[in-house]
């Protein structure tokens, strides 16, 4: 279980800090210390992405941003890398499947002009961030779901391919045995990938996408394809993005929270943790023992923050005069 008095401290400060950002007009106030993230310092081009195994997503954004790219170029080149990936299991290709066995994929992208495309429960379709972004492009709308989301694709030149991995399958056939339908996003089943950048130009963008929880109920969507609970963008703010039990970040809208928290004057660490508080003093005595969820956040110079609800979640960063860093993210709990 969380300490309540632990999260309540976090999520105190966190106001304290949106309150001294109204009230740093008046002359007599000092400048309010802002917490930052040890790792973090400002500057772009940056690129920050969930779990340390897509610092081969990050080099691949980065390399798009080397080469004259725009961020949002970056973020769908990071973001189609653990896609195309058979290790990773929560992404993709080599994705886990749901309980009755089919993989199914959710996806969404955000641009520096506030445009969004999203797809969800897509099947057989490798890059679903690529649909995303066609979506996004092509069309008026933001979200296609399903078999639209299928014949959208296929019309615009995807081809259909079985996506479940002769490792996949027999880890889903050993979990039939015991056939518990007992989510869990902590432990071995993570790696979506969350993906932000900001380009040359000062320009933001986001990307995420997934084969949700493991064994999920047939037809479950994530927070992943859902513009502002998985991903947000804001190119005068900042942008953020999630991982773990998307419920948790569906119900509280996670990443469009920490976008407006940092509007108001919240450092992209403040941001972070101050959302995961939230969801630590709503939810947090019914969760399980082991329930994750981690955010991610960049503002406009290029600070970042990442935070999550317990130990263990982890981080990609590549940054103007640095190397590509794979680090540990602070928790509420140990
Ligand atoms: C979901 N947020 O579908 C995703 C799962 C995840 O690492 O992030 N796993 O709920």
């Amino acid at each position: 279980m969380f300490n309540r008095r632990k999260f309540i401290t976090n999520a105190t400060l966190g106001t304290v800090a949106v309150g001294t950002g109204l009230i740093a007009c008046q002359p007599s106030e000092k400048a309010p210390v802002q917490k930052k993230n040890p790792n973090s310092k400002e500057g772009f081009p940056i690129v920050i992405a969930t779990w340390k195994p897509n610092t081969k997503a990050t080099e691949a954004a980065w390399q798009t941003l080397e080469n004259g790219g725009t961020a949002l170029d970056a973020v769908e080149a990071g973001a189609k890398v653990p896609e195309a990936d058979p290790n990773d299991t929560s992404v993709g290709y080599g994705g886990a499947p749901d309980r009755d066995g089919f993989v199914t994929l959710d996806a969404c992208i955000m641009d520096k002009d506030g445009n969004a495309g999203s797809v969800t429960f897509l099947q057989g379709i490798k890059h679903p961030i690529s649909v995303a972004r066609l979506v996004m492009e092509k069309t008026p709308h933001v979200m296609l779901s399903g078999d639209g989301a299928l014949q959208f694709a296929l019309e615009n030149g995807f081809q259909t391919e079985d996506l479940l991995t002769e490792n996949a399958k027999k880890a889903w056939e050993k979990w039939l045995e015991t056939n518990k339908y007992e989510p869990k996003a902590n432990i071995n089943q993570h790696d979506t990938i969350g993906i932000l950048a900001i380009d040359k130009n000062g320009d933001i963008a986001g990307a995420c996408t997934t084969s949700g929880m493991a064994y999920k109920l047939h037809g479950r969507i994530g927070d992943s394809p859902i513009i502002g609970a998985g991903m947000y963008v804001d190119n005068e703010v900042g942008g953020a993005c999630a991982t773990g039990v998307g419920e948790l970040v569906m119900k509280t809208l996670g990443s469009f929270l920490i976008v407006e928290l940092m509007r108001q004057g919240m450092t992209p660490q403040e941001a972070c943790e101050e959302a995961t508080a939230r969801i630590a003093k709503r939810y947090g005595d019914t969760l399980p023992e082991g329930t994750q969820v981690g955010y991610l956040a960049i503002n406009k110079k290029g600070e970042h923050g990442a935070f999550s609800l317990v130990k263990g979640f982890n981080y990609a960063l590549y940054q103007m005069g640095g190397e590509n860093l794979s680090l540990d993210a602070d928790a509420l709990k140990s």
